[in-house]
């Protein structure tokens, strides 16, 4: 340890033991899980099984108190950060199986557990995608100004995303009270680091990109909770005194496969063989990863220590399985969502909002979120209109360009939405605006329906002048 950084106390070694032996538990009750109980758990799961230490070590250098605590992104392998926070193992659980009980109501499941309440800000199936969030997370922590910080987890191949370095680089350049923890477990799926990484083909540790953002970058052994945790409270403490972000390798070993297999119907869900093994053939590897387990790694360092005695650390040991076990009955035993509360929280704009919206989403969550109600009655109300468009002739006919739910007149064939020139050809084929097609009657809700915030009427479109539809407020 260095002179900023002090070491841990016995009571915060053990406490850390105890945190690793929950998440090994936890993971080994997830992996039992496919052939205990089969069917429980649907979809992916992706185990931490090997960066206890990594996690722990990084999560005891943050500040629970006194101020606002600091916060947490991590990825689709999330199920050791929120144990260690102090979620609830068994809603944790339940989560997973898909349970009303569950951390998030059953609605995310094992690759998007998330606490707000302890700073567990969420997880993403997308590799990269938490960097940028968590970088903006930092950028709305550093505008609060109350001394939070953020960690952003990340595995070697999410790196290589673009938004990895475009989030570096503008939290270096802003001075972001962010640090990136860039968990290197040689794997990205059954791809080898040094099949995809240019540093570590190159023989240099992942940590050199941070000299591309100007940035301190430091490498470390993912298997010692007590070397993380000085690495990273040295980045946080940093990060903390408006010293900006830092990026930390943390160097681990997962022990399962990537993730579970999902198989066709009839073969049960299971976790395969590391592809170490699998795909490699490099056995002495993976055995060699086996006997570095950071778990008795640990223990031994403790009982060698005094710190705790062979019969505590059984003990603890003994207190965490029958937690976990705990977790699965509770579980188990919880009932699954209604089926009606499917639809609950699922936001959705009018059909025509969504070319716009994709244009500018800050503007129209910012509409939506201010006029809830009426824009629930605007998509209702137009959907039904939309819905008959997308059965009629016209809206299936291909077209090079259309704004969704836009009557084809106007924008058949064409690369802007707005019309620049009239098509007499078109029009006599009985395919354009002024066609006897296009002079249906009006449905209800046409032009008596809900006006665009603040204009106070709808206008039409100019062109030609039997098309109806509202271009000019647009
Ligand atoms: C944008 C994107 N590309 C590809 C995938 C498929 N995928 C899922 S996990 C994964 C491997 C990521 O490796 P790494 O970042 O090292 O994390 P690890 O799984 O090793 O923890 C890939 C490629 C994805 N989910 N998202
Ligand atoms: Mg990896």
């Amino acid at each position: 340890m260095n002179d900023v950084v002090p070491e841990p106390d016995a009571e915060r070694l053990a406490w850390m033991y105890r945190q690793m032996l929950r998440i090994r538990e936890f993971e080994e009750r997830v992996k039992a899980t496919f052939t205990e109980h089969p069917g429980v758990i649907r979809g992916h799961t992706h185990l931490a099984d090997g960066a206890e230490a990594s996690i722990v070590g990084s999560l005891a250098a943050l500040r629970t108190s006194p101020g606002p605590g600091d916060q947490v992104m991590a990825t689709y392998r999330c199920h050791g950060y929120p144990l260690v926070l102090g979620s609830d193992p068994n809603a944790m659980m339940a989560e997973i199986y898909g349970r009303a009980t569950g951390l998030c109501g059953g609605y995310g499941g094992s690759m998007h557990l998330a606490d707000p309440e302890r700073g567990f800000l969420g997880t993403s199936g997308i590799v990269g995608q938490g960097i940028p969030q968590a970088t903006g997370a930092a950028y709305a922590a550093q505008i609060r100004g109350q001394g939070q910080v953020v960690l952003c987890f990340f595995g070697d191949g999410a790196s290589k995303q673009g938004a990895f370095a475009e989030a570096l680089n503008v939290a270096s350049l802003w001075k972001l009270p962010v640090v990136y923890v860039l968990e290197n477990n040689s794997y990205n799926v059954v791809t080898r680091v040094e099949q995809e990484d240019a540093n570590a083909a190159a023989g240099e540790p992942l940590s050199v990109k941070a000299r591309a953002f100007s940035m301190p970058g430091v490498t470390v052994d993912g298997g010692d909770p007590v070397l993380v945790y000085a690495a990273v409270s040295a980045a946080v403490g940093l990060a903390r005194s408006g010293g900006g972000p830092t990026l930390v390798e943390s160097k681990i070993y997962r022990l399962s496969a990537h993730g579970n297999i999902i198989a066709p119907p009839g073969v049960p869900l299971h976790f395969p063989e590391h592809e170490a093994v699998a795909v490699f053939g490099a056995v002495d590897e993976y055995q060699a990863a086996r006997q570095a387990d950071p778990l008795p790694r640990m223990r031994s360092r403790l009982v060698a220590a005094g710190v705790l005695d062979a019969e505590a650390a059984d003990a603890m040991a003994a207190s965490v399985t029958a937690e976990m076990t705990a977790a699965v009955e509770f579980a188990l035993a919880s009932p699954y969502p209604a089926p009606d509360a499917a639809l609950r929280h699922v936001y959705a704009l009018p059909r025509y909002f969504r070319g716009f919206s994709g244009a500018f989403p800050g503007l129209f969550r910012g509409f939506s979120g201010a006029f809830p109600g009426l824009f629930r009655g605007f998509s209702e109300r137009r959907s039904s209109w939309a819905g008959s468009l997308r059965t009629s002739r016209r809206s299936t006919r291909p077209s090079a360009w259309r704004w969704p739910g836009i009557p084809a007149c106007c924008t058949s064939g064409r690369t802007s939405p707005r019309p620049r020139t009239t098509s007499s050809s078109r029009r006599s084929a009985g395919t354009g605006c002024g066609s006897p097609r296009s002079r249906r009657p009006r449905r209800s809700g046409w032009r008596s329906g809900p006006r665009w915030p603040g204009t106070g009427r709808w206008s039409s479109c100019t062109w030609p002048s039997s098309c109806s539809w509202p271009w000019t407020r647009w």
